[in-house]
């Protein structure tokens, strides 16, 4: 049986990730921060009781900034294969707090890199590296497009390519970087564009909000599935020889056109509803991302089938059905506390 470590477990791609792993009969190990309140939802269909013998996902404390406990970490796990996926991955955020994800979205990676190295074990290790690594330079962007970083994040995650190839070139590591477009999903975050856009677009339909408000509306995205992209990762770690590749639809759409498809799927007009708010815009935008993923095909046999569109319907359906269930989910939170006899 294969073993896996996935750092961000608990974030969307962790959460796909760790799910096609089980399904291919992996043992799965995930980092998870400690927090006041549960952060393990979008896991917690996978979880089953670490002492059932059945149990095949593990959950172990952790944080980037800990490169001692990610050394004890590794060293007793010793997995096959490592996805580092774990980062502060917030692009605006990135503005307010340029520091903090220069020490986990950038030097979290090297100490992710570096315990490999000190834990001694043979690994293959998946880098979460990002289009936003182009940022300034237009499109199409493919593995030879030169990097020119717009935000912090984009910067920390140069750094994290870099370093990725230096310790494949250095210590012959085989380390890969999967420069990955914008993917979502039903479990995407709701402050990224595409699934606040959704959620509000199911509100304002079951009468429960009247106004969304954006920035810039004009940026060109390729947005993917994030369930298809998780298996292009797993890829990666699967040929021969180390190597980096792009992940993308190749179809390029503005967050207008995003808006525009899900409203009018769920009957709605979004001019009646989106303002402008200028705390959403960042210092500096990425105007266009659209990606050529064309090696990806060739060598991995990889090629996505959902594009942003038909992502933004099945986005929105998600949300107005999720709404149905609150109540539910809710109940299920509780649950666990409020009803053990004490
Ligand atoms: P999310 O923001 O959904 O998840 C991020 C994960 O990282 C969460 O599990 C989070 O934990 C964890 N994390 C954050 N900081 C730390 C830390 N200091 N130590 C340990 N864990 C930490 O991101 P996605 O799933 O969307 O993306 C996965 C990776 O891929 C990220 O690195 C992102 O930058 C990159 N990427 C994403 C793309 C996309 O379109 N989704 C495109 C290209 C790259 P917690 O739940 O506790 O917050
Ligand atoms: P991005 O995703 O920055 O591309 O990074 P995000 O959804 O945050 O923004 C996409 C575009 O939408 C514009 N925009 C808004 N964005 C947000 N979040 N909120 C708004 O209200 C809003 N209004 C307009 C933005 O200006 C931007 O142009 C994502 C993250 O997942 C990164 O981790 C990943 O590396 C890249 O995708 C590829």
């Amino acid at each position: 049986m294969k073993r896996a470590f996935i750092t961000g477990i608990t974030g969307q791609d962790g959460s796909y990730l760790a799910e096609l792993l089980l399904s291919k009969g992996y043992e799965v190990h995930g980092l998870i921060r400690r927090a006041s309140t549960f952060n393990t939802s979008r896991i917690d269909h996978l979880y089953v009781d670490p002492h059932e013998t059945q149990a095949k996902l593990f959950l172990h404390y952790g944080d980037l900034s800990d490169g001692a406990r990610l050394v004890s970490l590794l060293a007793a796990i010793k997995p096959d294969e490592v996805y580092n996926l774990a980062a502060q991955s917030h692009v605006r955020v990135s503005f307010d707090e340029p520091e903090h994800t220069g020490d986990t979205t950038g030097v979290g990676s090297m100490r992710m890199l570096e315990a490999v190295r000190m834990a001694g074990i043979n690994t293959r290790f998946y880098q979460a590296s990002s289009s936003e690594m182009f940022g300034a330079t237009p499109p199409p962007q493919d593995e030879d497009t030169p990097f020119y970083p717009r935000s912090p994040y984009g910067a920390a995650k140069v750094y994290s390519y870099w370093v990725t190839k230096n310790y494949r070139e250095a210590y012959g590591m085989f380390a890969v970087n999967g420069i990955l477009f914008n993917h979502e999903s039903p479990r995407r975050g709701e402050t990224f564009v595409t699934r606040k856009i959704t959620r509000a677009a199911a509100r304002i339909k079951a009468g429960l909000q009247d106004d969304l408000w954006l920035g810039n509306l004009d940026a060109v995205r390729d947005w993917g599935y994030a369930a298809e992209y998780v298996e292009g990762m797993w890829r990666m770690l699967q040929v021969d020889e180390p190597d980096d590749f792009v992940l993308a639809t190749g179809v390029g759409i503005t967050v207008r056109d995003f808006l525009e498809e899900t409203f009018s799927h769920l009957g709605l007009n979004w001019e009646d509803h989106v303002k402008f708010d200028e705390r959403y815009l960042r210092p500096t935008e990425v105007d266009a991302l659209i990606g050529d993923a064309s090696k990806a095909e060739a060598k991995l046999g990889w090629k996505a089938t959902v594009d942003g569109r038909a992502l933004a319907r099945l986005m929105a359906d998600a949300d107005v059905e999720a709404l149905t269930h609150e109540g539910s989910a809710w109940i299920d939170k509780v649950s666990l506390d409020s009803w053990t006899a004490k």
